[in-house]
């Protein structure tokens, strides 16, 4: 934006924090930001309880917030957002960069001078009678190297009321923001909620986000995937370290030794599930445990002995509600029983949250829109309705998810909802071949961002809408890992979403699923036996626990076996895909495809 110094000596009324900062970059931007949108009333947040009551009561008060029954659900609220805005808009997101090519064919690209007049023009007054929050954050442990600082400016309390359960927001950051000079800076509006005036761009050359129109999650908490991913992929290439969308976990056997492995799925395909996971009886018995560090996010670099660390950029969960209950995922439900906030779920008759799934022998009275239930009009909650929860109110957070060093990864895990073809796990040879592993990644659409569901699409490394240049690169860059002296994580794929002829699940999933994690520690280890093919290495019979489970004959083939025939086919459309990207698409990526594809 080009504000003139004459815009600067716009006034609005200034709340909250000190005022203002001691970075002066800063101070100017907030006052240029002023000038073009007009807001009645600054807030620099501060992050306090106090600031966060006053803002509860005031959406209280505009309707923008609902109390929830406070004896079963204590400090929790209900947010319905526009029905028009329930989820990510991969069509109106763009990546802003000066050449076309360096955002690549997986983006959407517009010049950064026309993103910034489109966005401007819309920002402009766009304020006017509201009040503009300034929300200092950082992303990972205030004081973690791995770390990086932004500063949001919202009109909306809902992101700001989120912002502070999803970052480390307020007077922390903002002493580290003016100590290192530099921050991330991200302009939001909800503006008028209209489909057709909304659009959130991405400038990644200026470390900055321009969001306009939408209130909902991943296109307005901009700590998120815009910053968290789209921003921080593009700096982590150049400074050589990688920013995921990956869950990290920790699995400690019985005699005490702690694994972490990051997992990237697309999104609504099992992350959270996988990140909380209570091990099935006769594991916890023995003495496993699982511990969570991170659930969407994950920033990885390689640390002095040459293996890989990784931090856990959110200091919260914006986990989708529909079909947590206590059987899939008891530790999110546990976590949400306080403090939390639900955005389009339904409730019930004494005011507590309900979504499809929930099981807890309770009926929704009221829909997400607000309007009475009725089951002939749709599901009480929307298909991507979501909780936000601090980490910390999460039974099996990991307090290794605070150390500022993270934690060494010794498994990557690739994953993705295929009804057909894909087994249930096999490991890559290589790095190599483990980042083709996550290059070819496909997965089914789900209701996490507009559009139709269920169509089979292909979703590299589960980034397709978050990754903040050409995927081409991207691939270099993960090539670029295996270098001397490095000691990179085993590379695994995960489908927990196989099929059998009649349309239903052939794998149990949720906590059995802790069966595979041993099997790919075991692999790591040494311990585990595997049995060879063309796309990898899949368990040997008998070396991956199946006590206590029971699988027909159908689904043992299927999740375990290798369907030559329609992996050449499936290779022959890795080879189109890779293709797609043209002569920037790493050799030695389109090398391996080749290798493999013969069978
Ligand atoms: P985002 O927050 O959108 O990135 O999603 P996520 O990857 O964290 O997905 P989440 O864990 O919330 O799961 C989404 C849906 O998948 C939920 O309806 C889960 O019940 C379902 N799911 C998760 N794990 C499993 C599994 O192992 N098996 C089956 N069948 N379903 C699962
Ligand atoms: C996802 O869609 O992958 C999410 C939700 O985690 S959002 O924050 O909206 O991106
Ligand atoms: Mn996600």
């Amino acid at each position: 934006m080009n504000a003139s110094t004459q815009d600067l000596s716009f006034s609005a009324t200034v709340e909250g924090g000190a005022g203002g900062s001691r970075l002066p970059a800063l101070n100017d931007w907030v006052a240029q930001v002023a000038a073009l949108t007009r807001p009645a009333a600054i807030h620099w947040c501060d992050g306090s309880d106090a600031e966060n009551e006053a803002l509860t009561a005031r959406m209280l008060a505009d309707g923008t917030l609902h109390k929830l029954n406070e004896e079963t659900h204590p400090g929790s609220y209900l947010h319905r957002s526009h029905p028009d805005d329930v989820a990510r808009v991969e069509h109106l997101t763009f990546v802003c960069t000066t050449h076309h090519e360096d955002a690549g064919p997986n983006n959407n690209w517009m010049a950064p001078e026309e993103g910034h007049a489109e966005m401007d023009a819309l920002f402009d007054g766009c304020m006017q009678g509201r009040t503009m929050y300034v929300i200092p954050y950082c992303m990972g442990p205030i004081d973690s190297p791995l770390s990086r600082c932004g500063v949001e400016i919202t009109d909306s309390p809902y992101v700001v009321a989120n912002m502070r359960i999803m970052t480390r927001m307020g007077a922390p950051a903002l002493a580290r923001i003016e100590r290192e000079g530099t921050f991330v800076k991200g302009l939001h509006s909800i503006g008028e909620l209209d489909p057709n005036r909304r659009f959130i761009m991405h400038f990644p050359e200026e470390l900055t986000i321009k969001s306009y129109g939408s209130g909902y999650g991943g296109n307005a908490l901009l700590g998120k995937k815009c910053h968290a991913l789209r921003i921080a992929s593009h700096q982590a290439k150049s400074e050589g370290w990688l920013a995921e969308h990956m869950l990290i976990l920790g699995i400690e056997n019985p005699q005490g030794e702690t694994h972490y492995v990051a997992a990237a799925f697309p999104s609504a395909c099992g992350k959270t599930n996988l990140a909380m996971l209570i091990p099935p009886e006769g594991y916890r018995n023995a003495g496993w445990k699982v511990w969570t560090i991170g659930d969407d996010i994950c920033w990885m670099r390689p640390g002095a002995d040459g293996r890989l660390y990784a931090i856990n950029p959110e200091a919260g969960f914006f986990g989708v509600a529909p079909g947590t209950s206590r059987n899939s995922n008891a530790n999110a439900l546990a976590s949400i029983q306080s403090s939390t906030i639900f955005t389009n779920v339904g409730v019930t008759a004494d005011n507590q949250p309900w979504w499809e799934g929930l099981e807890n022998g309770q009926t929704p009275v009221i829909d997400w829109r607000g309007n009475p239930y009725d089951p002939a009009k749709g599901p009480a909650a929307h298909p991507n309705s979501r909780f936000t929860v601090s980490a910390k109110q999460c039974p099996s957070y990991s307090p290794m998810a605070e150390d500022p060093q993270g934690v060494p990864i010794s498994a990557i895990v690739f994953g993705g909802r295929r009804a057909s073809l894909v087994p249930l796990v096999f490991e890559a040879r290589d790095w190599t071949h483990g980042v083709l592993v996550g290059a070819a990644m496909g997965s089914e659409t789900t209701a996490a961002a507009t559009g139709a569901v269920g169509v089979m699409r292909r979703d590299p490394m589960a980034m397709k809408p978050f990754c903040g240049y050409n995927f081409a690169d991207y691939f270099s860059h993960w090539l670029s890992f295996d270098k001397e002296g490095a000691q990179l994580p085993k590379v695994f794929h995960v489908n927990w979403f196989r099929k059998g002829d009649n349309g239903k699940f052939l794998w149990p999933g949720f906590g059995d699923n802790l069966r595979v994690l041993e099997w790919m520690i075991q692999r790591v280890k040494g311990e585990a036996d595997a049995v060879e093919t063309p796309i990898g290495a899949l368990p040997a019979e008998g070396a991956l626990n199946l006590d206590g489970i029971t699988l027909d004959e159908e689904a043992k083939a299927k999740l375990f076996g290798f369907d030559r025939a329609a992996w050449e086919a499936e290779f022959a459309s890795i080879g189109e895909y890779l293709d797609e990207y043209g002569p920037r698409m790493p050799q030695a990526l389109k090398d391996e495809q080749q290798r493999i594809a013969g069978l």
